[in-house]
């Protein structure tokens, strides 16, 4: 039985050592000290030892137990150590690299500068409003002293969802919405999407725009004056000759529409201005009583200004886009270039 043990030791001890990952290393543990493992299997033989023997094989078997188990443990910690060595030799991470380059987008270019024009309008006092692109016919026409028979509301220029529910045709329901929410002094900007019947090379479905007022108690049209002669400098630059047309809007009395000397001839005449050295910028004016009787507004005690622009429109001139349908086909070439 001695010899039987100490060969057992041998054979143990040897393959214990020689186990090279933790996996054959388990296997062998199993194989001496499982249920069928050799050990266990010298432990069930000791019933039909001696009484004089049992002891002392119990004993030798006890050691035994004990040497191979911490021979184990002391075996599995190190292929443990070596795996984690050997893991962090092979993951390293080099953190003098250069990183990987990520691909940005940028904003669209009528993004741009409607950020442009509320950042200027902003620095005047004006707050930014907004509105839902579906409205009610009142806010879109009835408010604005758009009459029923104006050929604004005509079939031709307006998306009719219902009969009194269209798209927005301009962004002037904001200001009605304003108003009726708010008491004077207001100043409010108000960009946004519209929606017209229209399509050919100038004209898009749907636009964006920029309108804005301001409500206080004596507003003159030298404050207007004042206002977009200011915004024009901001935004084209300084320098350029600005003039004020007499112009007609439902919505307005007395309006103007605003021109600048052509930003890209400098007056001279050229394709972009045709010929003219102006180019058309704005519409405006001093908001009409009508428009206050339907807010509510004190007519003799408030008067404002108005005005807006198509936000397309701007950004050709600003950044020499000559083409409209190019803000709308999403070619990212052009997108790219902003
Ligand atoms: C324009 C031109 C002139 C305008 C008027 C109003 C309101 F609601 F206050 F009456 N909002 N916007 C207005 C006036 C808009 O766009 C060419």
């Amino acid at each position: 039985m001695k010899e039987r043990l100490r060969q057992l030791q041998q054979d143990a001890l040897s393959a214990l050592k020689q186990a090279d990952d933790l996996n054959v290393l388990q296997n062998v543990r199993v194989k001496i000290l499982g249920k069928k493992g050799s050990l266990t299997e010298v432990m069930k033989g000791m019933r039909d030892l001696s009484a004089e023997e049992r002891p002392i094989i119990g004993n030798l078997v006890n050691t035994l137990k004990d040497l191979f188990e911490n021979y184990f443990i002391d075996r599995q910690l190190e292929l443990q150590q070596r795996d984690v060595a050997a893991r962090l030799a092979n993951e390293k991470i080099d953190v003098t690299l250069p990183g990987r380059k990520t691909v940005s987008g940028n904003l669209h270019p009528v993004t741009l500068v409607t950020n442009e024009v509320v950042e200027i309008f902003s620095r005047l006092g004006f707050a930014v409003a907004e509105g839902p692109e579906i409205e009610q016919d009142f806010y879109n026409f009835e408010a604005l002293n758009i009459p029923k028979d104006h050929p604004a509301r005509d079939m031709q220029d307006t998306f009719y969802i219902k009969d009194d529910q269209v798209l927005r045709t301009h962004t002037s329901p904001v200001q009605i919405r304003t108003m009726l929410e708010h008491k004077p002094p207001v100043r409010i900007i108000a960009p946004g999407t519209v929606y017209r019947r229209d399509s050919d090379i100038t004209h898009s479905p749907m636009f964006h725009q920029v309108e804005g007022f301001l409500v206080d108690d004596k507003v003159t049209f030298g404050d207007l004056k004042g206002v977009l002669t200011h915004f024009l400098n901001e935004y084209f630059g300084q320098g350029h000759k600005v003039r004020f047309r007499p112009s007609f809007f439902p919505f307005t009395e007395p309006s103007a529409e605003v021109d600048i000397e052509c930003v890209i001839c400098g007056g001279k005449g050229c394709r972009v201005c045709g010929k003219t050295g102006w180019l058309e910028i704005l519409g405006c004016g001093m908001i009409d009583p009508e428009v206050f009787r339907s807010v509510n507004y004190d007519v003799e005690k408030y008067s404002g200004f108005a005005f807006g622009m198509g936000l397309e429109r701007i950004a050709m001139l600003k950044y020499g886009v000559n083409d409209l349908r190019l803000f709308f086909d999403n070619d990212l070439r052009f997108l790219k270039q902003f």
